[in-house]
């Protein structure tokens, strides 16, 4: 999707109003987890329907001429939805209600509810088995935070410690790791989440471990990140940062600072972590006028949302408008491009590559550079709109989607796959939902205070 339009391949669309109007009838679903279901749900690709779509479609105003408005479908939707509740649409013996409550999908027959059997006593003579285990926990934390694996000599002692010993052991063991290289090193395991979020290329790397044509230094990337992870910082601020962080080594130690003149070049009331670092407007931003490729990143990175699998839509009335003549207005385009394109003005000062104004806010910038792509792109705005919400320029878009649910989510998944091995699942649901929520409303967004909630959950301890 660099840069060129997110077009799907069908000729009408699907309804924007969708996912709102399911999680208005199933607040409590899985799957309006504070966000909202993907289209997927009731759609292969926007607009064809999937067992369960195509299963709703005749309760939807029956009789009423089609296609239905937006308002109309609104309506007509909760209905609808309840009219096909106790069918089993792709028949796995589970009825569309059913699934819909406990997570699964109501199209997919490969996607049920499981029920918890088999925890019994005596099935696993070694751990306590569907119940929490402290020392399971134990040889996880040791393993996942220090990379290394407790001694026989150690679990023997662990085992011998009374309950509430074993779990300050936890607590300070897991403190203690993460003052490791392993966890917070160059590489180490905070470097591994922030990779697909960076996307580093060997290539185009200046400063150490310099590229064959350097371009930006992306290590200063993995320093913010690190450092809005550790230690009581913020999470937030990886989004949000008016400072940089370098990063000091013997042990690594990663300290904030106003500037980094060598390698960033962003003024500070422009701002906005690392969604304005030189390596993201270099490799993101690029050549394009209307840095679409960028929005998209900082969207799935950060907030957890693919606008390429349907996630996250939230079209605004009167868009996309088409500054840049991409011909997103055709329907096929539209669909995603109601959100993406809106999403991405406020972009529209931050330049890529372009000799001595790479990687800077350049006022004007599409009226200085950009003139030619279109005869009305100079007229895109710098305001745009995230979540369906206004904000005026980046450094309000970065603090609306830090503030986010969406925000809370996608951080704790992130170590949810890291500590617990896969994306949270239907039965770990309200042990995920506690873990984000207090991430967000208890601990100030302290990575590191969440972290002791995670190790405590029965999907990280419960063999
Ligand atoms: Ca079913
Ligand atoms: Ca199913």
């Amino acid at each position: 999707m660099l840069g060129a339009a997110v077009c799907l391949s069908a000729n009408a669309l699907a309804k924007p109003p969708g996912p709102g109007g399911f999680c208005a009838t199933y607040p409590s679903a899985p799957a309006c987890n504070g966000q909202q279901p993907a289209c997927t749900l009731c759609h292969t690709a926007p607009p064809q329907r999937n067992a369960y779509g195509a299963a709703l479609e005749p309760h939807l105003a029956p009789g009423a001429a089609r296609p239905l408005s937006d308002g109309d479908f609104s309506m007509a939707l909760p209905a609808a939805l309840r009219a096909v509740e106790s069918e089993d649409t792709d028949g796995d013996g589970a009825s569309n209600l059913e699934e819909i409550q406990r997570g699964t999908l109501p199209a997919d027959a490969s996607s049920k509810p499981v029920d918890s059997g088999g925890c019994g006593e005596g099935q696993n003579p070694q751990y306590d088995v569907c119940r929490y285990d402290a020392r399971f926990a134990y040889r996880r934390v040791l393993l996942d935070f220090c990379g290394l694996s407790p001694t026989y000599a150690q679990l023997q002692a662990f085992a011998a410690l009374s309950g509430e010993a074993q779990r300050a052991l936890l607590d300070s063991e897991l403190d203690r790791c993460t003052t490791t290289e392993f966890w917070r090193g160059k590489n180490g395991q905070l470097w591994k989440l922030a990779h697909p979020k960076i996307r580093p290329v060997g290539s185009l790397k200046e400063g150490e471990d310099r590229g064959a044509i350097p371009l930006a230094d992306y290590y200063d990337d993995y320093a913010l990140y690190a450092y809005a992870q550790l230690d009581d910082h913020d999470a937030r601020e990886v989004m949000t940062a008016k400072y940089y962080v370098r990063r000091l080594t013997g042990p690594t130690r990663y300290t904030r600072v106003e500037s980094l003149p060598t390698s960033q070049f962003v003024e500070t009331s422009r701002r906005a972590g690392n969604l304005t670092s030189a390596w993201s407007l270099i490799s993101f931003v690029m050549f394009t006028a209307l840095p679409r490729n960028a929005a998209a990143q900082s969207y799935r990175a950060y907030l957890g949302l693919d606008i390429a699998k349907q996630e996250g839509l939230h079209s605004v009335l009167g868009e996309p408008r088409d500054y840049d003549a991409k011909g997103v207005q055709a329907p096929a385009c539209a669909a995603c491009h109601a959100t993406l394109d809106p999403l991405s003005y406020p972009f529209r000062n931050y330049n890529g590559i372009a000799g001595a104004a790479s990687a800077r806010y350049v006022p004007n910038r599409l009226e200085l550079f950009f003139s030619d792509v279109s005869p009305t792109i100079t007229q895109t705005p710098e305001a745009g709109y995230l979540f369906g919400q206004p904000v005026r320029d980046l450094t309000e878009w970065a603090q609306v989607g830090a503030d986010s649910d969406a925000f809370a989510i996608s951080a704790v998944t992130d170590y949810w796959k890291l500590l617990v091995g896969h994306a949270p699942t239907a039965e770990e649901h309200e042990e995920f939902v506690a873990t984000w929520r207090r991430f967000k409303d208890t601990h100030g967004y302290s990575v590191q205070r969440m972290l002791h909630d995670l190790i405590r959950t029965e999907a990280y301890g419960a063999p």
